[in-house]
C-alpha cells in the first residue's frame, strides 16, 4: 500500500523544505511519495520543490501553467499520484503531518474518508482570534445545514481519501470547487467518515490566500453543491421549522 501526500502551493517557497522534513519524519518505514501542485508561483516554490526532488526521490513536482486555483491543483495531484491512498495537506504548515500515520489507520480499518480535524475531542484552533473562529464557524454551519453533512470540520483541506473512491467520482467533480473534501463527500455520499483531532498551527511564513473572492467562491460552491442535491429542501424545511419551535418555545 502506497500513500501519496499531495500539497497544492501558491507562493509556499519558504515552507517546503521544512514541509517535507516534517512529512518524511512523520511517515517513518511508510511507503509514500510527496507530490507538490504548484500554480506557477511567482516565488518559485516550483523550483524549490523541483530541486528537493532531485536529491530526495520520494518528492515530485507538478508545475501547473493553466487553470489555476486549489480545487483544480488537488485534483491534477490525485490524478498524477501513483498510490493507493491520497492525502491532501496544505503546504503552509498549519496542519499537522505527525497525524498521518493515524488517519492512514483509520482509513484501513474501513473508513472512505479521514479529515484532519480541528472540531473533535482533543483538536483546536490553537491561536486562532475570536473573530477567525467565529468566520469559521458559520462557514462550517452553513455546508452542514445545506448539504446535511455530519462531518464537524467540513472546512478542513487536510484529508485521506483511497485512490479507487476518488476516480469514482472525478468525472463529477466541478473545475470551480473550491473545497475540494466538499465537492468529494458531496459525490461518494458515505457515511465511512472519520475525522481524526489536531491542533491549527498558525501559518510561520507566506501569505493566507483567503480573501473576500475566496469567500465568495466557496458560497458559490455551497449553493451549486445545496442545489444538485435533492434533500436539500427538506433540510432547509426542518431548520426552519426548528428555529420557529425554538422562538416559540422559549417566549412561553
Ligand atoms: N496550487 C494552488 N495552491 C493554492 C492556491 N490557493 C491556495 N493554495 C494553497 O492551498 C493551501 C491553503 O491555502 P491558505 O492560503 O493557507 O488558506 P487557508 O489555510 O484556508 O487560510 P489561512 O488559515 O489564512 O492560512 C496552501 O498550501 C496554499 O499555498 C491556488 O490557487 N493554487
Ligand atoms: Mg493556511
Amino acid at each position: 500500500m502506497k500513500l501519496s501526500v499531495i500539497s497544492p502551493t501558491l507562493n509556499e517557497a519558504r515552507n517546503i523544505p521544512a514541509l517535507v522534513d516534517q512529512l518524511q519524519r512523520a511517515l517513518g518505514d511508510i511507503d509514500y511519495e510527496i507530490l507538490i501542485v504548484d500554480d506557477n508561483s511567482p516565488d518559485l516554490t516550483w523550483s524549490v520543490a523541483e530541486e528537493i526532488s532531485l536529491k530526495n526521490p520520494r518528492v515530485r513536482t507538478l508545475r501547473r501553467m493553466k487553470n489555476p486555483g486549489l480545487g483544480m491543483a488537488v485534483i491534477d495531484g490525485f490524478c498524477a499520484a501513483e498510490g493507493d491512498v491520497l492525502a491532501c495537506i496544505d503546504a503552509d504548515l498549519q496542519h499537522d503531518p505527525s497525524i498521518l500515520p493515524r488517519m492512514l489507520q483509520e482509513l484501513q480499518s474501513g473508513m472512505h474518508i479521514v479529515v484532519g480535524s480541528r472540531h473533535v475531542q482533543g483538536g483546536g484552533f490553537g491561536k486562532w482570534s475570536r473573530w477567525r473562529r467565529f468566520e469559521s464557524w458559520c462557514a462550517n454551519k452553513a455546508a452542514q445545514l445545506l448539504l446535511g453533512f455530519e462531518v464537524k470540520d467540513l472546512m478542513s483541506g487536510y484529508f485521506l481519501v483511497w485512490r479507487e473512491d476518488f476516480t469514482r467520482v472525478q468525472e463529477q467533480l466541478s473545475e470551480s470547487g473550491f473545497k475540494i473534501l466538499l465537492e468529494i463527500l458531496a459525490k461518494l455520499r458515505t457515511a465511512r467518515v472519520k475525522e481524526v483531532p489536531y491542533t491549527f498551527r498558525p501559518r510561520a511564513v507566506g501569505e493566507s490566500k483567503l480573501s473576500g473572492r475566496i469567500v465568495l467562491l466557496y458560497f458559490q460552491q455551497l449553493w451549486r453543491l445545496c442545489g444538485e442535491s435533492r434533500r436539500a429542501p427538506v433540510r432547509l424545511l426542518k431548520f426552519s421549522a426548528d428555529q420557529i419551535v425554538g422562538v416559540f418555545g422559549a417566549s412561553r
